[in-house]
């Protein structure tokens, strides 16, 4: 079966139905990849191949008739038919009032079920718009076969109106296929995958009648195999950090001397990846500190994150960022930013950050009460970050999980602060929610624990127990 698929992806090449460059799409996006499927009506042989593979994709799916999604699905639809005798129905597309006008042609019983046949699924939009007037005529749509699945979110969206995707090929699997046959060099296919991962789709707008309402787990991507999608240096070691230390906890030292920072970094630095610093609070603070810090980040392998929230205009974060007192993009691996002032902050960071390799994480949610970083504003960050990918390595957050395309771009880190064992909340406004809850229900990668652990008589216990409960969460999110 692996070999048949292999000849199949080759087959698809060398007809040019899938092809690599730098291509403008509709939405203006440019794409590494192209797959344009309509050609394979031009070689019989292939158009048999593809009918045949689909076929034998759905060998387990039971229904009474198919129903190709128009135009590029019909004749294979119409192939598979031929092939294994298995009636069709074919939608017209071009009737919109399912009224008056007959949408489904065919012979076919109301409550009979029916395969929908579809050559490319991205975001699983068309394949809703033909199991729609399906539906209005009594047939059941169930299962969907579809040649290519870019894995661009259609899956969920599908498995959310009630359909069971069945893909014959992935474009993942197509990239890895041609570079094992030297097809494809390694760094197209990375730029491919990054490309899918950065492009995930919205749930389509169609509605479906009866469509359950339980949305499907998502299953998370392990922190290890994210690292190969980082654009960002930074980004691409915190995971491959994550993934070897086995944690997923950062620290919090919010303390007012700098003795006392050292002596806690020391002693949570087995523990954790990232180690959260403010070091405006330190009373005392010397250019000495920050390289003791960075000898600890060594000894203890952890990334350093100054949680600055820099919140002005593009050409004053620059200094800020880079000069100072601090000097800030010298020393820490990450900072952070709000992104009230527009992507010109992250324009201005970048100038200073980038060079160094340095990654930004937007405030796109905050822990505290009454906080006005929610809904558009939230949206607005995870447009900022998408967009600038190269330094944003993720984002401030607290429920990802519940944002309309979840937690999105997978290269992305979502860091979450308001961590406590016992949940609950401080006289100041900050909210906690567990480490199980926040990695396991709300979709994060990153417990920040500041009080938890630094307020406890003994901060290595805590932290040891902070990563375990972290780490819990994460393998059973797997
Ligand atoms: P705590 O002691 O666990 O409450 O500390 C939380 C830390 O995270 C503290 O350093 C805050 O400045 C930081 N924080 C936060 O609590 N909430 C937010 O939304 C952001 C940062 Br952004």
């Amino acid at each position: 079966m692996e070999d048949d698929t292999n000849s199949l992806v080759l087959k698809l090449h060398e007809v040019e139905a899938v092809k690599f460059g730098s291509f403008k799409l509709k939405s203006g996006l440019i794409s590494p990849i192209y797959i344009d499927l309509r050609v394979i009506v031009s070689y019989p042989d292939l158009l048999k191949e593809v009918a045949e593979s689909m076929w034998a994709t759905v060998a387990n799916a039971k229904f009474d008739v198919m129903c190709g999604v128009p135009y590029t699905a019909l004749p294979i639809a119409t192939c598979m038919s031929l092939l294994h005798g298995s009636p069709m129905v074919m939608r017209r597309k071009e009737v919109k009032d399912y009224g008056t006008k007959k949408a489904i042609e065919g012979a076919f019983q109301p409550g009979q079920s029916v395969l929908i046949v579809e050559d490319l699924v991205t975001s699983g939009a068309s394949v809703m718009e033909t199991v729609e007037p399906l539906k209005a005529v009594g047939l059941e749509a169930k299962d969907v076969v579809v040649l290519i699945d870019r894995e661009q979110g259609g899956q969920a969206h599908l498995e959310r109106n009630g359909l069971k995707l069945h893909s014959t090929l992935t474009l993942r699997h197509i990239v890895d296929v041609l570079v094992k046959h030297d097809k494809l060099t390694s760094e197209v296919a990375d730029s491919v995958k990054r490309f899918i991962a950065e492009n995930q789709t919205a749930a389509p707008s169609v509605p479906l009648a009866n469509a359950p309402i339980d949305p499907p787990k998502r299953k998370r991507i392990p922190y290890g195999d994210r690292a190969a999608l980082a654009k960002n240096p930074t980004g691409k070691k915190l995971w491959e950090l994550m993934a070897s230390k086995k944690t997923n906890l950062s620290v919090a030292v919010d303390v007012a001397t700098s003795a006392e920072l050292l002596r806690l970094a020391d002693l949570v630095g087995p523990e954790i990846a990232v180690l959260k610093t403010h070091v405006d609070q330190l009373s005392d603070w010397t250019p000495a500190v920050t390289s003791e810090i960075e000898k600890l980040a060594e000894k203890h392998n952890f990334l350093i994150f100054e949680d600055r929230k820099f919140a002005d205009i593009g050409n004053t974060v620059v200094d800020q960022y880079a000069g100072g007192l601090y000097k800030i993009a010298d020393w820490a691996h990450i900072t952070n930013a709000h992104v009230v002032p527009g992507p010109g902050i992250v324009d201005g960071l970048k100038t200073k950050g980038l060079p160094k390799g340095r990654g930004l994480l937007l405030l796109a949610e905050m822990s505290s009460a009454g906080t006005l970083a929610n809904g558009e504003y939230t949206l607005a960050a995870a447009k900022i970050a998408a967009d600038h990918s190269d330094f944003v390595i993720g984002y401030i957050s607290v429920n990802p999980a519940s944002w309309p395309g979840g937690p999105g771009n997978p290269a992305l880190c979502h860091m979450t602060p308001g961590v406590q064992m016992g949940g609950g909340g401080d006289a100041l406004g900050q909210q906690y929610n567990t480490p199980s809850s926040v990695i396991g229900e709300r979709g994060s990668d990153v417990i920040i624990v500041g009080r938890g652990i630094i307020k406890a008589a003994d901060p290595a216990k805590a932290a040891k127990e902070y990563r375990e409960a972290g780490w819990a969460a994460y393998e059973e999110s797997l």
